[in-house]
């Protein structure tokens, strides 16, 4: 979902109901992949957004198409936000031909970049250099398009984002870093790998703003998201979101969910889900009708379920093109020079 170019400080009906599908529509596209990695259907890794679903949707309904993200290992919800149809995602993890990825990236290399989406990645730290890198492309093209990176509380450690915040602080770059603070780095607890657990206060370091945002709330992250969207447009430099929020699945499909972390910690998070809390929002405030949020659960699970039918009867990629897009082609003939 790509819809806001102005930046009016709240979203309003339409804007509203439209946060609210988007999260819907990742929460059911990461059931549907869960599904189907237990059912041996996922070659690889598959790190679910469950819980995360405002930070993504917050911060890309403030983008245009022609803006871009730098995603992570952690990927599928800022794909989706972006632009890219449930079909290619699901149909990209399944390892199919008709992927956004032709089906040779899986989970962790999704690229879409007709829609902005630069890739997924499974390396943790440098897609913020790589952001960095595209808001330094688009001032010298002068051009007023931004650049996202999102990373977890797991890069901030990283030297790529003292590299990238840096750099993007002392030539104003139109970059928004957000780091989406889950707690935990697979399964080492933040407080246990920095002194420091305050992201945002770290912006005050390179010379730039920063600001924590609760990240389970998708009208606090909109909000916040279209001020440091206006500044980068505007030529008035990067900021630095710190998104505090909480994966509620395991760190990856198939892991275990407790032992680093508490039961209770997981359902006291839990009963702070954003979706749950934008639905009774928007039903107490008189917003929208049960009726109306209830079509639009339907529409989302009629949605995921073709896509999932979609993706199982596409084909893999034909073995003859294994070698396409690894070297580089001349006249027709693969060459690894
Ligand atoms: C450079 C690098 N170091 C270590 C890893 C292994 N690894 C994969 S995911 C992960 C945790 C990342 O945690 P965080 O950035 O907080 O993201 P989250 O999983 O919480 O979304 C680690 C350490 C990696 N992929 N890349
Ligand atoms: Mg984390």
């Amino acid at each position: 979902m790509q819809t806001e170019t102005a930046v009016a400080a709240e979203p309003n009906t339409a804007q509203l109901l439209a946060l609210y599908r988007e999260m819907v529509l990742i929460r059911r596209t990461e059931e549907q992949l869960a599904r189907a990695y237990q059912q041996g259907q996922i070659p690889g890794a598959c790190h679910t957004y469950v819980g995360q679903e405002a930070v993504a949707v917050g911060v890309c309904a403030r983008l245009r198409p022609a803006d871009v993200i730098f995603s992570t290992h952690r990927g599928h919800g800022h794909a989706l936000a972006k632009g890219v149809p449930p079909r290619e995602v699901i149909a990209e993890l399944l390892g199919r031909a008709t992927g956004c990825s032709r089906g040779r990236g899986g989970s962790m290399h999704l690229f879409a970049p007709e829609v902005g989406l630069m890739g997924t990645t499974g390396i943790v730290g440098p897609n913020i250099l790589q952001a960095t890198g595209a808001g330094y492309s688009f001032k010298l093209l002068g051009d007023d398009r931004v650049s996202v990176g999102f990373f977890g509380d797991g890069a901030v450690n990283n030297g790529a984002f003292h590299e990238g915040v840096n750099l993007a602080a002392i030539w104003d770059l139109p970059v928004i870093f957000v780091c989406e603070n889950n707690l935990y780095a697979t399964e080492v607890a933040f407080e246990d790998a920095t002194r420091n657990t305050d992201v945002a206060e770290r912006a005050r370091s390179y010379g730039i703003p920063g600001v924590a945002v609760d990240g389970n709330d998708v009208v606090a992250v909109y909000e916040v998201a279209g001020e440091a969207v206006r500044r980068a447009r505007a030529g008035e430099g990067p900021t630095l979101l710190e998104c505090r929020t909480y994966r509620t699945r395991p760190h990856a499909e198939g892991m275990r969910d407790v032992g680093y972390r508490t039961q209770d910690e997981v359902e006291d998070w839990q009963g702070r889900d954003p979706i749950a809390r934008l639905r009774a929002g928007l039903l107490e405030r008189g917003i929208a009708g049960e009726t109306e949020l209830q079509d639009v659960d339907e529409a989302v699970a009629e949605l995921v379920t073709e896509a999932m039918a979609f993706a199982i009867e596409s084909p893999f990629p034909d073995l003859d093109t294994a070698t396409r897009h690894i070297f580089r082609e001349e006249r027709g003939i693969a060459c690894a020079s």
